[in-house]
Protein backbone atom coordinates (compact mmCIF):
# COMPACT_ATOMS: atom_id res chain seq x y z
CA UNK A 1 0.00 0.00 0.00
CA UNK A 2 0.92 3.56 -0.97
CA UNK A 3 -0.34 6.84 -0.42
CA UNK A 4 -1.50 6.95 -4.39
CA UNK A 5 -3.72 3.65 -3.93
CA UNK A 6 -4.81 5.25 -0.28
CA UNK A 7 -6.17 8.29 -2.15
CA UNK A 8 -8.11 5.78 -4.85
CA UNK A 9 -9.65 4.65 -2.37
CA UNK A 10 -10.71 7.82 -0.72
CA UNK A 11 -11.97 8.68 -4.43
CA UNK A 12 -13.47 5.34 -4.97
CA UNK A 13 -15.54 6.21 -1.87
CA UNK A 14 -16.17 9.35 -0.90
CA UNK A 15 -17.89 11.88 -3.10
CA UNK A 16 -15.91 14.35 -5.27
CA UNK A 17 -14.71 17.68 -3.43
CA UNK A 18 -11.45 18.47 -1.71
CA UNK A 19 -8.05 16.90 -1.45
CA UNK A 20 -7.78 15.11 1.74
CA UNK A 21 -5.31 15.67 4.33
CA UNK A 22 -2.92 12.61 5.20
CA UNK A 23 -2.15 11.54 9.00
CA UNK A 24 -0.73 9.30 10.64
CA UNK A 25 -0.38 7.49 14.29
CA UNK A 26 1.71 4.56 15.60
CA UNK A 27 1.08 1.30 17.21
CA UNK A 28 2.94 1.10 20.60
CA UNK A 29 5.06 -2.04 22.69
CA UNK A 30 5.62 -1.35 26.52
CA UNK A 31 8.85 -2.26 27.58
CA UNK A 32 8.60 -2.44 30.93
CA UNK A 33 5.93 -0.93 33.96
CA UNK A 34 3.37 -4.02 33.00
CA UNK A 35 -0.04 -3.39 35.34
CA UNK A 36 1.36 0.21 36.43
CA UNK A 37 -0.62 2.83 34.57
CA UNK A 38 -4.09 2.17 36.59
CA UNK A 39 -2.07 2.17 39.56
CA UNK A 40 -0.59 5.69 39.26
CA UNK A 41 2.60 4.04 38.38
CA UNK A 42 5.36 4.56 35.72
CA UNK A 43 5.21 3.17 32.50
CA UNK A 44 7.90 3.14 29.65
CA UNK A 45 6.31 2.35 26.21
CA UNK A 46 7.46 3.55 22.43
CA UNK A 47 5.82 3.93 19.54
CA UNK A 48 7.01 1.86 16.30
CA UNK A 49 7.10 2.99 12.87
CA UNK A 50 3.92 0.79 11.86
CA UNK A 51 0.75 2.39 12.77
CA UNK A 52 -2.96 3.71 11.28
CA UNK A 53 -2.66 6.27 8.21
CA UNK A 54 -5.88 8.34 7.84
CA UNK A 55 -6.73 11.08 4.52
CA UNK A 56 -9.87 12.96 6.14
CA UNK A 57 -11.39 16.37 5.05
CA UNK A 58 -14.02 18.09 6.46
CA UNK A 59 -18.14 18.00 4.89
CA UNK A 60 -20.23 20.40 4.00
CA UNK A 61 -22.63 18.35 6.10
CA UNK A 62 -23.13 17.31 9.93
CA UNK A 63 -22.18 13.47 8.66
CA UNK A 64 -19.42 11.39 9.05
CA UNK A 65 -18.57 8.73 6.39
CA UNK A 66 -15.12 6.08 7.35
CA UNK A 67 -13.96 3.55 5.61
CA UNK A 68 -11.06 1.14 6.61
CA UNK A 69 -8.86 -0.95 4.13
CA UNK A 70 -8.50 -3.40 6.90
CA UNK A 71 -12.13 -3.98 7.39
CA UNK A 72 -13.44 -3.73 3.63
CA UNK A 73 -16.42 -5.84 4.17
CA UNK A 74 -18.43 -3.58 6.19
CA UNK A 75 -18.20 -0.87 3.55
CA UNK A 76 -18.31 2.90 4.47
CA UNK A 77 -19.81 3.46 8.12
CA UNK A 78 -21.98 6.43 8.24
CA UNK A 79 -23.21 8.14 11.49
CA UNK A 80 -24.54 11.93 12.45
CA UNK A 81 -22.31 14.40 14.28
CA UNK A 82 -25.90 15.11 16.69
CA UNK A 83 -26.57 11.23 16.98
CA UNK A 84 -23.32 9.82 18.12
CA UNK A 85 -23.84 6.40 19.68
CA UNK A 86 -22.24 3.17 20.15
CA UNK A 87 -23.41 0.52 18.03
CA UNK A 88 -22.05 -2.59 18.05
CA UNK A 89 -22.63 -3.06 14.16
CA UNK A 90 -20.45 -0.93 13.18
CA UNK A 91 -17.47 -2.99 14.91
CA UNK A 92 -14.03 -0.96 14.86
CA UNK A 93 -15.81 2.69 13.67
CA UNK A 94 -16.79 2.83 17.34
CA UNK A 95 -13.04 4.11 17.79
CA UNK A 96 -13.38 7.05 15.53
CA UNK A 97 -16.73 8.04 16.66
CA UNK A 98 -15.90 7.68 20.15
CA UNK A 99 -13.31 9.75 20.04
CA UNK A 100 -15.75 12.69 17.80
CA UNK A 101 -18.19 12.14 20.63
CA UNK A 102 -16.30 12.54 23.53
CA UNK A 103 -14.82 15.98 21.70
CA UNK A 104 -17.82 17.30 21.14
CA UNK A 105 -19.35 16.84 24.51
CA UNK A 106 -15.94 18.67 25.84
CA UNK A 107 -16.36 21.33 24.18
CA UNK A 108 -14.63 20.77 21.29
CA UNK A 109 -17.35 21.05 19.03
CA UNK A 110 -16.85 20.79 15.40
CA UNK A 111 -18.70 22.23 13.04
CA UNK A 112 -19.21 20.16 10.40
CA UNK A 113 -19.09 16.07 9.98
CA UNK A 114 -15.75 14.74 7.73
CA UNK A 115 -15.03 12.18 5.32
CA UNK A 116 -12.01 9.59 6.09
CA UNK A 117 -10.34 6.77 4.80
CA UNK A 118 -8.15 4.82 7.33
CA UNK A 119 -5.25 1.76 6.55
CA UNK A 120 -3.27 0.38 9.20
CA UNK A 121 -0.42 -1.59 9.00
CA UNK A 122 0.04 -2.79 12.55
CA UNK A 123 0.05 -6.85 12.75
CA UNK A 124 -3.65 -7.54 13.18
CA UNK A 125 -4.23 -8.69 16.83
CA UNK A 126 -0.70 -8.84 17.50
CA UNK A 127 -1.75 -6.24 20.96
CA UNK A 128 0.07 -3.34 19.16
CA UNK A 129 -2.51 -0.96 20.19
CA UNK A 130 -4.51 -0.45 16.53
CA UNK A 131 -7.24 0.45 18.80
CA UNK A 132 -5.82 3.50 20.49
CA UNK A 133 -3.70 4.31 17.13
CA UNK A 134 -7.04 4.97 15.31
CA UNK A 135 -8.29 6.96 18.53
CA UNK A 136 -5.40 9.35 18.52
CA UNK A 137 -5.02 9.47 14.45
CA UNK A 138 -8.52 10.67 14.57
CA UNK A 139 -7.85 13.02 17.47
CA UNK A 140 -5.08 14.57 15.36
CA UNK A 141 -6.90 15.29 12.22
CA UNK A 142 -10.08 16.63 14.12
CA UNK A 143 -7.28 19.04 15.93
CA UNK A 144 -6.00 20.09 12.69
CA UNK A 145 -8.90 19.98 10.01
CA UNK A 146 -11.61 21.89 12.87
CA UNK A 147 -8.56 24.31 14.43
CA UNK A 148 -9.32 23.02 18.02
CA UNK A 149 -7.35 24.53 20.85
CA UNK A 150 -6.93 20.81 22.15
CA UNK A 151 -3.19 20.36 23.47
CA UNK A 152 -1.39 16.87 23.09
CA UNK A 153 -2.58 16.09 27.14
CA UNK A 154 -6.07 17.03 26.67
CA UNK A 155 -6.30 14.98 23.53
CA UNK A 156 -4.53 11.41 25.18
CA UNK A 157 -6.88 11.94 27.63
CA UNK A 158 -10.17 12.58 25.73
CA UNK A 159 -9.44 9.47 23.55
CA UNK A 160 -8.87 7.44 26.89
CA UNK A 161 -12.13 8.49 27.67
CA UNK A 162 -13.41 7.04 24.63
CA UNK A 163 -12.48 3.64 25.16
CA UNK A 164 -13.31 3.95 28.91
CA UNK A 165 -16.95 5.35 28.22
CA UNK A 166 -17.84 5.19 24.76
CA UNK A 167 -16.08 1.80 23.58
CA UNK A 168 -16.69 0.32 27.32
CA UNK A 169 -12.80 -0.79 27.38
CA UNK A 170 -11.52 0.26 31.46
CA UNK A 171 -7.99 0.97 30.11
CA UNK A 172 -5.50 2.77 31.62
CA UNK A 173 -4.10 5.75 29.15
CA UNK A 174 -0.47 4.09 28.54
CA UNK A 175 -1.51 2.82 25.02
CA UNK A 176 -3.28 6.65 23.68
CA UNK A 177 -0.16 8.17 25.33
CA UNK A 178 2.51 6.45 24.03
CA UNK A 179 1.12 6.67 20.59
CA UNK A 180 0.59 10.68 20.82
CA UNK A 181 3.88 11.46 22.34
CA UNK A 182 6.99 8.83 20.65
CA UNK A 183 9.89 9.96 19.23
CA UNK A 184 12.05 7.98 16.52
CA UNK A 185 14.76 5.79 18.60
CA UNK A 186 13.23 7.15 22.00
CA UNK A 187 11.39 5.10 24.94
CA UNK A 188 8.69 7.19 27.16
CA UNK A 189 8.84 7.17 30.98
CA UNK A 190 5.33 8.40 32.21
CA UNK A 191 4.13 9.22 35.16
CA UNK A 192 0.54 7.91 34.73
CA UNK A 193 -0.77 9.68 38.05
CA UNK A 194 0.83 12.94 37.60
CA UNK A 195 1.41 12.59 33.64
CA UNK A 196 5.09 14.02 33.62
CA UNK A 197 6.93 12.13 31.01
CA UNK A 198 10.76 12.47 29.47
CA UNK A 199 11.71 10.67 26.31
CA UNK A 200 14.77 8.29 26.77
CA UNK A 201 17.45 7.87 24.05
CA UNK A 202 17.12 3.53 23.17
CA UNK A 203 21.22 2.66 22.59
CA UNK A 204 20.53 -0.10 20.82
CA UNK A 205 23.89 -0.63 18.29
CA UNK A 206 23.63 -3.98 17.51
CA UNK A 207 20.58 -5.04 19.30
CA UNK A 208 16.64 -5.15 17.77
CA UNK A 209 13.51 -5.26 19.32
CA UNK A 210 11.86 -8.47 18.34
CA UNK A 211 7.84 -8.80 18.96
CA UNK A 212 6.34 -12.21 19.31
CA UNK A 213 2.76 -12.90 18.98
CA UNK A 214 1.49 -16.01 21.00
CA UNK A 215 -1.57 -16.19 17.99
CA UNK A 216 -3.15 -17.35 21.08
CA UNK A 217 -6.80 -15.06 21.68
CA UNK A 218 -6.94 -13.84 24.68
CA UNK A 219 -10.13 -15.20 26.03
CA UNK A 220 -11.06 -14.24 29.23
CA UNK A 221 -8.44 -11.12 29.10
CA UNK A 222 -11.24 -8.14 29.61
CA UNK A 223 -12.57 -9.92 32.92
CA UNK A 224 -9.49 -10.72 34.19
CA UNK A 225 -8.01 -7.25 33.43
CA UNK A 226 -11.08 -5.75 35.29
CA UNK A 227 -10.38 -8.78 38.74
CA UNK A 228 -6.76 -7.28 38.55
CA UNK A 229 -8.12 -3.57 38.54
CA UNK A 230 -10.21 -4.24 41.49
CA UNK A 231 -7.96 -6.47 43.53
CA UNK A 232 -5.31 -3.32 43.18
CA UNK A 233 -7.88 -0.83 44.98
CA UNK A 234 -8.93 -3.38 47.52
CA UNK A 235 -4.92 -3.68 48.40
CA UNK A 236 -4.71 0.27 48.22
CA UNK A 237 -7.54 0.80 50.70
CA UNK A 238 -6.00 -1.82 53.33
CA UNK A 239 -3.01 -0.06 53.02
CA UNK A 240 -4.43 3.34 53.24
CA UNK A 241 -4.79 2.02 56.73
CA UNK A 242 -1.43 3.12 57.78
CA UNK A 243 -0.06 4.95 54.62
CA UNK A 244 -0.68 8.26 53.34
CA UNK A 245 -0.93 7.41 49.76
CA UNK A 246 -3.33 8.03 46.76
CA UNK A 247 -2.20 4.88 44.53
CA UNK A 248 0.09 1.49 44.58
CA UNK A 249 2.43 3.56 42.35
CA UNK A 250 3.05 6.29 45.23
CA UNK A 251 4.99 3.09 47.36
CA UNK A 252 8.51 2.46 47.32
CA UNK A 253 9.33 -1.54 47.47
CA UNK A 254 10.73 -1.35 52.03
CA UNK A 255 7.26 0.63 52.28
CA UNK A 256 5.59 -1.79 51.37
CA UNK A 257 7.20 -4.30 53.07
CA UNK A 258 6.59 -2.80 55.98
CA UNK A 259 2.75 -2.01 55.90
CA UNK A 260 2.07 -5.54 53.83
CA UNK A 261 0.93 -7.33 56.94
CA UNK A 262 -2.01 -5.15 56.44
CA UNK A 263 -3.22 -7.10 53.62
CA UNK A 264 -4.37 -10.48 54.56
CA UNK A 265 -5.57 -12.05 52.07
CA UNK A 266 -1.98 -13.47 50.60
CA UNK A 267 -3.39 -13.39 46.77
CA UNK A 268 -4.64 -9.81 46.73
CA UNK A 269 -0.90 -9.13 48.59
CA UNK A 270 0.79 -10.94 45.30
CA UNK A 271 -1.23 -8.23 43.42
CA UNK A 272 -0.19 -5.56 45.34
CA UNK A 273 3.59 -6.22 45.32
CA UNK A 274 3.69 -6.48 41.69
CA UNK A 275 2.15 -3.52 41.15
CA UNK A 276 4.17 -1.79 43.39
CA UNK A 277 7.88 -3.68 42.63
CA UNK A 278 7.03 -3.50 39.21
CA UNK A 279 6.67 0.40 39.19
CA UNK A 280 9.95 1.12 41.11
CA UNK A 281 11.39 -1.76 38.75
CA UNK A 282 10.69 0.52 36.24
CA UNK A 283 12.35 3.59 37.24
CA UNK A 284 15.32 1.29 37.82
CA UNK A 285 15.31 0.10 34.30
CA UNK A 286 15.14 3.36 32.96
CA UNK A 287 18.07 4.37 34.91
CA UNK A 288 20.32 1.74 34.01
CA UNK A 289 19.45 2.41 30.04
CA UNK A 290 20.68 6.07 30.62
CA UNK A 291 23.59 4.86 31.92
CA UNK A 292 23.98 2.45 28.70
CA UNK A 293 23.77 -0.70 30.45
CA UNK A 294 21.43 -2.74 28.09
CA UNK A 295 22.31 -6.27 29.72
CA UNK A 296 20.84 -4.73 33.48
CA UNK A 297 17.89 -3.19 31.66
CA UNK A 298 17.26 -6.41 29.81
CA UNK A 299 17.90 -8.55 33.58
CA UNK A 300 14.78 -6.47 34.90
CA UNK A 301 12.53 -7.21 31.70
CA UNK A 302 12.77 -10.63 32.53
CA UNK A 303 12.11 -9.84 36.80
CA UNK A 304 8.91 -8.23 35.27
CA UNK A 305 8.16 -11.55 33.51
CA UNK A 306 8.66 -13.26 36.57
CA UNK A 307 6.65 -11.00 38.46
CA UNK A 308 3.34 -10.88 36.17
CA UNK A 309 3.61 -14.69 35.98
CA UNK A 310 4.17 -15.68 39.97
CA UNK A 311 2.39 -12.33 41.78
CA UNK A 312 0.25 -10.75 38.89
CA UNK A 313 -0.45 -14.41 37.26
CA UNK A 314 -1.02 -12.80 33.77
CA UNK A 315 0.81 -14.27 31.96
CA UNK A 316 -0.04 -18.69 30.91
CA UNK A 317 1.30 -21.22 28.79
CA UNK A 318 1.51 -19.50 25.31
CA UNK A 319 3.75 -16.30 26.83
CA UNK A 320 5.69 -18.31 29.40
CA UNK A 321 6.76 -20.65 26.73
CA UNK A 322 7.59 -17.61 24.61
CA UNK A 323 9.78 -15.56 26.95
CA UNK A 324 11.31 -19.00 28.39
CA UNK A 325 12.85 -19.71 25.27
CA UNK A 326 13.56 -16.59 24.03
CA UNK A 327 15.69 -16.51 27.83
CA UNK A 328 17.12 -19.70 26.77
CA UNK A 329 18.00 -18.49 23.31
CA UNK A 330 20.19 -15.69 24.97
CA UNK A 331 17.84 -12.45 24.39
CA UNK A 332 18.92 -9.50 26.65
CA UNK A 333 15.82 -9.50 27.65
CA UNK A 334 12.33 -10.88 27.44
CA UNK A 335 8.76 -10.17 28.50
CA UNK A 336 5.33 -10.74 28.20
CA UNK A 337 3.84 -6.85 26.85
CA UNK A 338 0.57 -5.53 27.20
CA UNK A 339 -2.46 -6.81 29.19
CA UNK A 340 -1.28 -10.59 29.20
CA UNK A 341 -3.30 -14.02 28.39
CA UNK A 342 -1.94 -13.97 25.17
CA UNK A 343 -0.83 -10.93 22.87
CA UNK A 344 2.64 -10.56 22.60
CA UNK A 345 6.01 -10.59 23.71
CA UNK A 346 8.92 -8.42 23.07
CA UNK A 347 12.53 -9.34 23.79
CA UNK A 348 15.88 -6.97 23.37
CA UNK A 349 17.85 -9.66 20.74
CA UNK A 350 21.29 -9.18 19.46
CA UNK A 351 21.15 -8.14 15.52
CA UNK A 352 23.33 -10.74 14.21
CA UNK A 353 21.31 -13.52 16.20
CA UNK A 354 17.86 -12.72 15.26
CA UNK A 355 17.44 -15.39 12.36
CA UNK A 356 18.23 -18.52 14.84
CA UNK A 357 16.71 -16.34 17.74
CA UNK A 358 13.75 -16.70 15.72
CA UNK A 359 13.80 -20.33 14.09
CA UNK A 360 14.72 -21.83 17.80
CA UNK A 361 12.06 -19.87 19.68
CA UNK A 362 9.17 -20.03 16.70
CA UNK A 363 9.93 -24.34 17.57
CA UNK A 364 10.26 -24.79 21.02
CA UNK A 365 7.08 -22.33 21.10
CA UNK A 366 5.51 -24.52 18.43
CA UNK A 367 6.70 -28.01 20.76
CA UNK A 368 4.94 -26.62 23.62
CA UNK A 369 1.28 -25.26 22.03
CA UNK A 370 1.54 -26.59 18.97
CA UNK A 371 0.72 -22.96 17.63
CA UNK A 372 3.08 -21.06 15.06
CA UNK A 373 4.03 -17.63 16.37
CA UNK A 374 4.52 -14.79 14.35
CA UNK A 375 8.08 -12.29 14.86
CA UNK A 376 8.15 -9.13 14.32
CA UNK A 377 11.61 -6.97 14.45
CA UNK A 378 10.23 -3.64 14.48
CA UNK A 379 11.68 0.09 14.59
CA UNK A 380 10.48 2.77 17.00
CA UNK A 381 9.00 5.71 15.23
CA UNK A 382 7.39 8.99 15.91
CA UNK A 383 4.13 9.76 17.79
CA UNK A 384 0.89 11.22 16.22
CA UNK A 385 1.76 13.57 13.08
CA UNK A 386 0.11 15.87 9.94
CA UNK A 387 2.30 13.99 7.30
CA UNK A 388 3.83 15.81 4.74
CA UNK A 389 3.42 16.25 1.32
CA UNK A 390 6.35 13.84 0.31
CA UNK A 391 5.59 11.38 3.52
CA UNK A 392 4.64 7.79 1.85
CA UNK A 393 3.47 5.01 3.71
CA UNK A 394 6.08 2.96 5.49
P1 LIG B 1 -2.98 -3.91 26.00
O1 LIG B 1 -3.30 -5.31 26.36
O2 LIG B 1 -1.66 -3.80 25.31
O3 LIG B 1 -4.08 -3.25 25.23
C1 LIG B 1 -3.70 -3.14 28.47
C2 LIG B 1 -4.28 -1.77 28.77
C3 LIG B 1 -3.17 -0.78 29.18
C4 LIG B 1 -2.36 -1.37 30.35
C5 LIG B 1 -1.88 -2.79 29.98
C6 LIG B 1 -1.17 -3.49 31.10
C7 LIG B 1 -6.16 -1.66 27.20
C8 LIG B 1 -6.68 -1.11 25.92
N1 LIG B 1 -4.93 -1.27 27.56
O4 LIG B 1 -2.81 -3.06 27.36
O5 LIG B 1 -3.75 0.45 29.56
O6 LIG B 1 -3.09 -1.39 31.55
O7 LIG B 1 -2.97 -3.62 29.58
O8 LIG B 1 0.01 -2.84 31.43
O9 LIG B 1 -6.85 -2.40 27.89
MG1 LIG C 1 3.02 8.60 41.48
Amino acid sequence: MDMDQLKQTFQEFMDQGEEPKSFFAPGRVNLIGEHTDYNGGNVFPCALSVGTYALARKRNDTKLRLYSLNFPDLGVIEADLHQLKYDKSRDWANYPIGVTEVFQKEGFSLETGFDVVYYGNIPNGAGLSSSASIEILTAVFLKSLFNLPVDMITMVQLAQKAENEFVGVNCGIMDQFAIAAGKKDHAVILDCDSLDYKHVPLKMSGLRLVIANTNKRRGLADSKYNERRQECEKALSLLQKEMDIQALGDVTNEQFEMHSHLIEDPVIRRRAKHAVYENNRTLSAVDLLEKGDMKAFGQLMNESHISLRDDYEVTGTELDALVEAAWREGAIGSRMTGAGFGGCTISIVKEDEIQTFTERVGKAYREVTDIEADFYTVEVGDGAKKMKEEEDIR
